[in-house]
């Protein structure tokens, strides 16, 4: 079993499309053990995407992120880095999948829906950025 951090992000939480999301994801197979919802601080966002800080993206990318609520789940499956970032598609959501998250409710590169963590050594950092211990069940 391993583990991955998801985060929908301020849009589609304001389109209300989280719960949904989350419903495929539970679908696939992945068993959530932890959820909430908050709103990133400026300082908050600029930490968790801190590998992004010299990208010329970067300051729209904090913008977006602290723009509204996001929810956040810490999810548990087989391979789930792997398998969450199938399901979410590519980055820019022109160039994802048919039947992929993105493809179904991002509207462009930046406003893209949903994050999934990278590596499982960056979901174990994700994860601690966002719960404690005591909160995954
Ligand atoms: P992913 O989220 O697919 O792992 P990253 O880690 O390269 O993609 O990018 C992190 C976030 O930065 C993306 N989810 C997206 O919101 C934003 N982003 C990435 N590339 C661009 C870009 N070229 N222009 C604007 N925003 C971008």
């Amino acid at each position: 079993m391993e583990r991955t951090l998801t985060i929908f992000k301020p849009d589609s939480v304001a389109a209300g499309k989280a719960g949904q999301m989350l419903g495929q994801i539970e679908a696939a197979g992945f068993r959530v053990l932890g959820l909430k919802r908050l709103r990133l601080s400026q300082i908050q966002a600029e930490s968790f995407y801190q590998v992004h800080r010299e990208r010329p993206f970067f300051s729209s990318l904090v913008k977006f992120m602290t723009e509204g609520p996001v929810i956040v789940a810490a999810l548990e499956a087989e391979q789930a880095v792997t398998r969450l970032r199938e399901l979410m598609g590519a980055t820019d959501p022109a160039k994802a999948a048919t039947g992929t998250l993105r493809r179904q409710f991002a509207s462009n590169i930046e406003r893209n829906a949903i994050h999934g963590s990278d590596s499982a050594e960056n979901a174990r950092i994700e994860i601690a950025f966002f719960f404690a211990g005591s909160e995954l069940i």
